[in-house]
């Protein structure tokens, strides 16, 4: 699979490598975002090569100390390679999904123009992947090494409170920051331009209109500002819009975002 995009930018970066679980979007998601939003090159490396996932379980390896070029081992995907760009000129790995977005947001120019808006963006995007985990929770509330099929009746009790209360909640408050930031028209959370916390909150709307379609066709109505204006327009920015037209936009699987009928409104 190519992960080119069609309107590359000259390299003016290093060969920037995801290290993410192969066949699903998943958090590495919130990566491929960024760079496909800002046309930068970039190797999905256990979905181009069949050997890719050996280099995701080695840097999760749960006996390892770190890396030869002196990196610490990461907790869990996703990481981001970056040859050259480590101490003494060696590999630099980071992983978190935020602290890999903030890092991205900086290099790239998709963090803001000064810093507050760099303060924010961050801010905005930690308050959307609070609520990817709360979605990870709704059918995995006991345990993530146990299967959905053991903790479904907790699972139903987290599933209607997420629902009822905290779905509200974050719509919500993403409904007055978006129509607070008065130079962004709706379409952007900080400023006027898009920023890696408007794709990382799309990606999990996104996940959560996948999820609990019945429930999300109620909410929409009430968040007119997030669904009628912000969600539509993040989907048509350049790089996203032929992203989510390539094949390398994966289907959703069995990661954060699943759909059961029952944990769904009814
Ligand atoms: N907060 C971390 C969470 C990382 C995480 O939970 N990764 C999942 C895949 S999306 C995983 O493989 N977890 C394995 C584990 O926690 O043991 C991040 O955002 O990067």
């Amino acid at each position: 699979m190519s992960t080119e995009p069609s309107t590359k930018k000259a390299r003016t970066h290093p060969p920037y490598e995801l290290l993410y679980w192969p066949t699903l979007p998943g958090r590495g998601e919130f990566i491929r975002l960024v760079f496909e939003a800002t046309s930068t090159s970039y190797t999905d490396v256990s979905n181009e090569s069949k050997d890719g996932i050996n280099d995701v379980l080695a840097v999760k390896a749960e006996d390892s100390t770190g890396d030869s070029d002196g990196n610490p081992p990461a907790f869990a995907p996703p990481a981001l390679r970056i040859p050259g760009e480590g101490k003494g000129g060696k590999n630099l790995l980071l992983y978190q999904t935020p602290s890999i977005l903030s890092y991205l947001g900086d290099k790239l120019g998709f963090a803001g123009e000064d810093e507050a808006e760099r303060h924010w963006i961050m801010s905005h995007a930690l308050t959307a992947l609070d609520l990817n985990n709360e979605t990870h929770d709704t059918h995995h509330p006991v345990s993530v090494a146990k299967y959905y099929e053991d903790q479904k009746e907790p699972a139903l009790l987290k599933a209607t409170d997420f629902r009822e209360a905290r779905l509200p909640k974050f719509f919500g408050f993403f409904e007055r920051v978006l129509k607070g930031n008065k130079s962004g028209d709706g379409k952007y959370l900080v400023g006027g331009k898009l920023s890696y916390a408007d794709t990382t909150l799309w990606q999990v709307l996104d996940g959560l209109l996948f999820a609990f379609p019945k429930e999300m066709a109620v909410r929409k109505k009430e968040f007119p500002t997030l669904f009628d204006t912000f969600y539509p327009s993040v989907k048509e920015q350049k790089g996203i819009k032929e992203y989510l037209a390539s094949k390398r936009r994966l289907p959703y699987g069995n990661g954060v975002f699943r759909h059961y009928e029952e944990l769904d409104r009814q």
